[in-house]
C-alpha cells in the first residue's frame, strides 16, 4: 500500500455529501455560497458563509450543523451585511472571513476581505455570540487579504499573517507576518513565505487559508498556492510550519501540494478550479480536522484530515 508520505493527495478525504451548501438551499435568492469561515460555538459547528448576491457582492452569513457536516441551519437573512455608510471601505461588499477564537478577550475575532472603492483590504470584526458584531474598521490598507490572528500571544505580543499585493492584481504576492500591542494597529512587517518560481505549483501567488493551528511541533499553517496557466489559475493547498515562540521563522513547508480541485464542483462553477478553504475545525480528541472550503467560487465543501499525518507528510517533503 501507497503511504500517505507517497501520495499527498490522500491526506485529505472529501466527505461523500459534498458540497454540503449550494445556493440552491440558501434561504433567500443569491448566487453562490463559498470560502466560509469556521468554528465552534454552542456546542455546535458554525460556518460564517460568504454569500454572493444577485447584484455580484458579497456579504456573510452563518450556517450551524451539530456534528460539521449534516441538517445546516442558515439564518433567514445576512448575518453581518456590509455598512458603507458608517464604513466605506465595505463599498462594494464583505468577502472571505476568517474567525479565530481569543481566549484571554472571550470574544471572537473575524478578520475579512473588505472591497473598497481602492481595492480589498482588510477589516476586523468582533463578537461574542454571532448576533452583535463589534466592527473595528480597516486594520491594513490595500491592497491585502487572506489575513487571520494566531489565537493567543506570543512572548507579550499579538500576530496577523496576511498578503499583501505589492503592484497590480496580477503580481506575484507573498505571505506576511505583522505585530501588534491592541489587534488595531499592525507593524514590524516581516515577509514570512514567499511565492515559489518558474514551474512550481506555488508560482503565481500565495496566502494564507485557515488560521494558523497550534500543535506540539509548531504552528501549522494551510496555505493555498496559485498557478497561472493559460486557461487561468489553480489554487491548491500547501502545509507549513512555524515556530511556536517564534512565528517569524518558518521551519518546514511542503513541497508537493496536498490538496486540489478534481471533482466537478471543484472544476466547475464561476471560478473553476479553486479550492480555497478559509475554516478548520479541530477535533481535539481524535485529532480530526475538518477542513471547510470554497469550491469554485460557487459552493462549500468539506475534507477531514488527521492532524498527525499532515504533520508526518512535512517531516518527509520539506523545504524551506
Ligand atoms: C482570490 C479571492 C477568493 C477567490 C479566489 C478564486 O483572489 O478573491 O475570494 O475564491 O480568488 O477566485
Amino acid at each position: 500500500m501507497i503511504s500517505n508520505n507517497e501520495n499527498p493527495l490522500g491526506l485529505f478525504k472529501r466527505h461523500e455529501k459534498n458540497p454540503i451548501l449550494t445556493a440552491q438551499e440558501w434561504p433567500y435568492p443569491v448566487n453562490t455560497v463559498f470560502n466560509a469561515a469556521a468554528t465552534r460555538f454552542n456546542g455546535q459547528t458554525l460556518l460564517l458563509v460568504r454569500v454572493e448576491n444577485l447584484r455580484g457582492m458579497s456579504h456573510l452569513t452563518v450556517a450551524r450543523s451539530q456534528d460539521g457536516l449534516h441538517d445546516w441551519k442558515i439564518d433567514s437573512k445576512p448575518t453581518l451585511a456590509p455598512d458603507p455608510d458608517n464604513y466605506p471601505e465595505e463599498l462594494w461588499g464583505i468577502e472571505d472571513p476568517r474567525i479565530v477564537y481569543l481566549e484571554s478577550m472571550q470574544q471572537y475575532a473575524i478578520t475579512y476581505t473588505a472591497f473598497s472603492r481602492g481595492g480589498p483590504l482588510v477589516a476586523l470584526a468582533l463578537t461574542k455570540d454571532f448576533e452583535q458584531f463589534k466592527r473595528c474598521g480597516a486594520i491594513l490598507p490595500i491592497e491585502n487579504k487572506d489575513a487571520a490572528f494566531f489565537p493567543r500571544q506570543i512572548n507579550g505580543k499579538w500576530y496577523l499573517i496576511h498578503r499583501p499585493v505589492p503592484g497590480d492584481a496580477n503580481s506575484t504576492a507573498h505571505i506576511w507576518l505583522a505585530e501588534s500591542e491592541d489587534l488595531v494597529h499592525w507593524g514590524k512587517h516581516k515577509l514570512l513565505m514567499m511565492a515559489r518560481q518558474g514551474g512550481w505549483w506555488d508560482a503565481h501567488k500565495i496566502g494564507l487559508g485557515p488560521p494558523p493551528i497550534e500543535t506540539e511541533e509548531g504552528w501549522l499553517v494551510l496555505y493555498h498556492g496559485v498557478r497561472v496557466h493559460a486557461s487561468g489559475s489553480i489554487y491548491r493547498l500547501g502545509l507549513a510550519l512555524l515556530d511556536l515562540e517564534n512565528p517569524a521563522k518558518v521551519i518546514r513547508r511542503s513541497k508537493s501540494w496536498v490538496f486540489g480541485p478534481t471533482t466537478n464542483y471543484e472544476r466547475t462553477g464561476d471560478v473553476a478550479n479553486a479550492n480555497f478553504p478559509c475554516g478548520v475545525v479541530l477535533n481535539h480528541e481524535t485529532k480530526q480536522l475538518f477542513l471547510y472550503y470554497g469550491a469554485a467560487d460557487t459552493c462549500m465543501a468539506v475534507a477531514t484530515a488527521n492532524l498527525s499525518e499532515l504533520l508526518e507528510f512535512l517531516r518527509y517533503d520539506s523545504q524551506t
